[in-house]
């Protein structure tokens, strides 16, 4: 149990607390393999269960709307110095509360509402906050998208070029939450130039391997770069925005006040820790395991008779096509109920020229970040694989899934997340 909980929670709202330690019991005792998750450090969680949530500062350092803001004014510093450096950018904005106010506040930089924006299409792979119609992005801006190539899976550039130059968007939006391979910020850099677009990278999912260089940087490329602080960076939840100096002025006021009120200040302290985490030495033998650990669990997998798209990964993810498993009759939401009974945690996703709805789906997405955080490595990840397959094959049955259960269970006891 999380020391700093017990005390006070425990008095005061055990019902509250029993269901965090129920959560803290199944993050103990699952294999964590959602792509974007991970599992952020005690001195993390510290940062933001702090006092620091009492403060309002509306603002920025030394420009706030309140006072006593002096302690808030150095954390925050401290985070944008920090992560400045991490990735190589002249300047930040750490108050984001999510990516998607972090993509917001990038676009709203960039456009007018009614301008155009060009992104990855949701099914191949992109995100909502990337022009989806059910979201801001598709409703304040007019979206077009760009998808895989379907001889290869992959982002074919001359193919997005061609669309950019029909579209003629204002801005461009590159980045995934499922797509396994390198993606080419140099190339989507002069798409961008080529039809006088903005480019915005949003490094997500990736961003841990950017900061350890084991993964092209965007910063050169791009007006601006967007994340989330909680994925393969493995901070607290949150957003970022980087930029040059100029672009930051103008990002500062659509974040402030744009579109947010108050910075959680207490996050950002989180977020400059995880900063300062990932400026370690350590924090890049990390990223290399986790890049070790998704081409181990690919091979095994394909060993296993799996299908994945593009053939395997280049990054932390990989997405496997079920649609040519074994008849092909398991769906994603299958699969994925069932591996949860195992304690297996994944999620269901659309693979390319996908045949069933968003909610069915005929493929997984897997990660390795919180696995590889937790101490697991390759030997581990052929045994993972072996489980994913048997569960998949067991076809729901209890019996099957309560075995694979216990043998999962006890993996992961001689891996503790909290020490
Ligand atoms: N929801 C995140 C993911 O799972 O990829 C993206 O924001």
């Amino acid at each position: 149990m999380n020391s700093f909980l017990q005390t006070s929670l425990k008095k005061q709202d055990p019902e509250i607390l029993s269901w965090i330690e129920k959560e803290e019991i199944r993050q103990e005792r699952g294999l964590e393999m959602i792509a974007s998750e991970n599992y952020a450090s005690q001195a993390v969680m510290e940062a933001q269960g702090s006092v620091l949530t009492n403060k309002y500062a509306e603002g920025y350092p030394q420009k706030r709307y309140y006072g006593g803001c002096e302690n808030v004014d150095e954390i925050e510093s401290i985070a944008i110095k920090r992560v400045t450096q991490l990735f190589g950018a002249e300047a930040a904005n750490v108050q984001p509360h999510s990516g998607s106010q972090a993509n917001m506040a990038a676009y709203l930089s960039l456009m007018k509402p009614g301008d155009r924006i060009l992104g990855m299409d949701l099914s191949h792979g992109g995100h909502l906050t990337h022009g989806s119609p059910v979201n801001f992005s598709g409703q304040i801006f007019e979206a077009g998208f760009y998808g895989l190539s379907d001889s290869t899976d992959r982002l074919d550039y001359d193919q997005i070029r061609e669309q950019a130059k029909a579209f003629q968007p204002q801005v461009i939006v590159a980045g995934a939450s499922a797509y396994p391979r390198l993606i080419d910020f140099e190339a989507f850099g002069s798409i961008a130039r080529e039809v006088g677009a903005h480019l915005v990278v949003d490094m997500a999912h990736i961003a841990g391997l950017v900061a350890a260089d084991l993964h092209p940087n965007p910063i050169p490329h791009a007006s601006l770069v967007t994340s989330t602080t909680h994925k393969t960076l493995r901070g607290p939840r949150g957003g970022i925005i980087l930029g040059s100096e100029e672009q930051i002025k103008t990002v500062n006021k659509k974040i402030f006040p744009g579109i947010q009120g108050g910075p959680l200040e207490h996050v950002i302290a989180a977020k400059a820790v995880a900063f300062g985490e990932a400026l370690a030495p350590d924090f890049k033998v990390y990223q290399q395991q986790v890049l070790e650990n998704a081409c181990a669990l690919a091979e095994a997998l394909q060993s296993e008779g799996f299908d994945l798209v593009t053939g395997g990964t280049e990054n932390h993810l990989i997405l496997v096509d079920l649609s040519s498993f074994e008849g092909g009759d398991v769906t994603g939401k299958d699969a994925e109920a069932w591996l949860d009974l195992a304690h297996i945690t994944v999620n269901k996703n659309t693979v390319p020229r996908e045949k069933r709805s968003p909610f069915v789906t005929s493929g997984l997405r897997v990660g390795v970040p919180a696995l590889t955080t937790r101490g697991l490595k390759t030997s581990e990840m052929k045994q993972i694989s072996s489980w994913i397959a048997q569960g998949i094959r067991s076809g729901g049955d209890l019996k099957k899934l309560e075995s694979l259960k216990t043998e999962v269970i006890s993996l992961c006891e001689k891996f503790p997340l909290y020490r």
